[in-house]
């Protein structure tokens, strides 16, 4: 693969992230089956609200419409993932001290937080240590929330060609707000989607059955539940339902394993097209921020940056770490990854 096509990856990846991230926001929450009434519903909000600035960028990327500059905002995913690309591109790998401090600093308790991070995030602001208070949560058993899944896409590009690696690493940063198992395979899982996608070439045809056996292969799940999850995807895939069917066999909830499947669906059921897997996963309602994030990480590894369509990429906020930031810290991701190989991609 050449050099181009590897950085459009890393980007795709991010802004991916980005841009599902800040669709699916409006809608978190909604009943699949209502989103249209609902957001015709949303309509009649009052101008200037914040909620109907969300709804006319939602609106306006889907439609075509009007999109206001700015107005497509993300989440604590979004957030959540510049502290991961920003730690792994200064440092080359993990260094938990430095990525929980990134996550603490760029902590906005306005962005949507899950409980249990909110509380993880809060105490480190006041100097916990790193590895130390997200095993306390939920009666000491962690969090299985999907909070370590929704932020891993740089740890699917950076370490794309060494599973081994990737896995090692997406636990590790899943350990700094959700240490219970399913918490921690979710991420892996979701980093190791991101990293098929990216390994495979976008012109040629994808098979969706190839790629389920990839995870298949990667899973270390001693419950079980991922494993039926990827098959319920392939039965899915075989035999098409509406969509919203889809959302009700494979889970569009909070916690990692009713919401990664879902994701990775969406990538598969439409693996042509950035934009379709994107609404798609959106469309689900329920946790729709979190699934459009991670839908929208995969399929921009596997497509890159220039599948996104421009009139998504220009209304996203854009301040001191907005579009533009985001944009080149996926830059200086791909950077360390060649400097940290000492070769190029292309070599
Ligand atoms: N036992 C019972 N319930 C649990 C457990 C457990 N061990 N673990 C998680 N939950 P949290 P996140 C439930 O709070 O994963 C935002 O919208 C519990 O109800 O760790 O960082 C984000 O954007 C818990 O509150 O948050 C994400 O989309 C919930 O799962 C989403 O929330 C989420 O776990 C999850 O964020
Ligand atoms: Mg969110």
């Amino acid at each position: 693969m050449n050099d181009d096509r590897l950085r459009s990856k890393f980007l795709g990846a991010l802004l991916g992230t980005f841009v599902g991230d800040a669709l699916g926001a409006p809608v978190e929450g909604w009943p699949p089956d209502r989103l249209a009434d609902a957001l015709q519903d949303l309509r009649d909000l009052p101008e200037g609200s914040p909620r109907r600035e969300m709804y006319d960028a939602l609106f306006g990327l889907i439609s075509g419409g009007p999109v206001p500059p700015g107005t497509a905002r993300y989440t604590d995913d979004t957030q959540m993932m510049i502290g991961v690309a920003e730690s792994l591109a200064e440092h080359g790998g993990f260094e938990g001290p430095d990525m929980a401090r990134r996550f603490a600093e760029n902590f906005e308790g306005k962005r949507g937080y899950g409980p249990g991070a909110y509380g993880v995030l809060l105490a480190l602001r006041q100097g916990a240590a790193w590895d130390e208070v997200a095993g306390q949560l939920f009666g000491g058993t962690g969090s299985y929330g999907n909070g370590a899944a929704m932020r891993v896409a740089p740890v699917g590009v950076f370490y794309h060609d060494d599973p081994a690696e990737l896995r090692r690493v997406a636990e590790l940063q899943a350990t700094i707000t959700h240490t219970h198992p399913l918490g921690k395979e979710g991420a892996a899982l979701q980093a190791f989607a991101v990293a098929c996608a990216a390994r495979r070439e976008p012109d040629t045809e994808l098979d969706p059955f190839t790629f389920l056996d990839d995870l298949r292969a990667f899973l270390r799940d001693d419950s079980g539940t991922y494993a039926a999850k990827l098959d319920d995807i392939a039965e899915l895939l075989r035999s098409p339902v509406p969509f919203y069917e889809v959302g009700e066999a494979l889970g569009t909830e909070l916690s990692a394993h009713e919401s990664v499947p879902a994701a990775i669906y969406a990538f598969l059921a439409v693996p042509h097209s950035f934009r379709e897997a994107v609404l798609y996963a959106v469309r689900f309602g329920g946790d729709a921020d979190t699934i459009g994030a991670m839908a929208g990480a995969i399929a921009g590894a596997y497509h890159g940056v220039e599948a996104i369509p421009e009139r998504w990429l220009a209304p996203l906020e854009n301040g001191a770490k907005g579009r533009d930031y985001v944009r080149e810290l996926a830059e200086a991701l791909c950077a360390r990854k060649y400097q940290n190989q000492s070769d190029t991609p292309s070599q």
